[in-house]
């Protein structure tokens, strides 16, 4: 008796941890790659655009927060070669970068000597093939990546 009710406890264990992974998803035109929905540009176009463009879909540009996720974004690029996207970090008045949510990143990634240019080059993008970061002025034109949180179905 006792098996069959620990057996029935399993069974009801994994379906439960097996919606849970189900109900994770992203809208369609998103891909889920590591912990959020990813969404990549077909055009390019200068940071505030691209920004607003993220926006307009409810999410916002991409902020990767480790390098878990900064790499496997930087692996859809280069697979979908789309060159050296926007990323979600502009500079402020006192200098510095902050993320499109207005706080101090928590992970970074710079290429070596980045960033270099605090007066002239304002926002952030994929510099490298290795996903490495530079600051470069934000009326260039570039693809760009929106991020948002997977949808929760209940
Ligand atoms: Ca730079």
């Amino acid at each position: 008796m006792l098996k069959v009710i620990v057996s029935l406890l399993l069974t009801l264990a994994i379906n439960a941890k097996e919606a849970n992974a189900k109900s994770k998803v992203c809208p369609s035109g998103w891909m889920h790659l590591v912990s959020a929905c990813y969404h990549l540009s077909t055009y390019k176009t200068t940071w505030s655009k691209a920004r607003a463009a993220c926006q307009k879909l409810e999410g916002d540009l991409v902020v990767p927060t480790n390098s878990k996720e900064n790499n496997a974004v930087s692996n859809i690029v280069k697979q979908r070669k789309l060159g050296h996207p926007w990323i979600g970090l502009v500079r402020h008045k006192d200098k510095k970068f902050y993320t499109v949510q207005g706080g101090k990143p928590s992970y970074t990634n710079w290429h070596p000597a980045q960033p270099d240019s605090p007066n002239s080059e304002n926002c952030a993008h994929f510099y490298d093939s290795i996903g490495r970061w530079n600051d470069i002025p934000c009326s260039q034109q570039y693809h760009f990546i929106c991020q948002k949180p997977p949808i929760k179905r209940k």
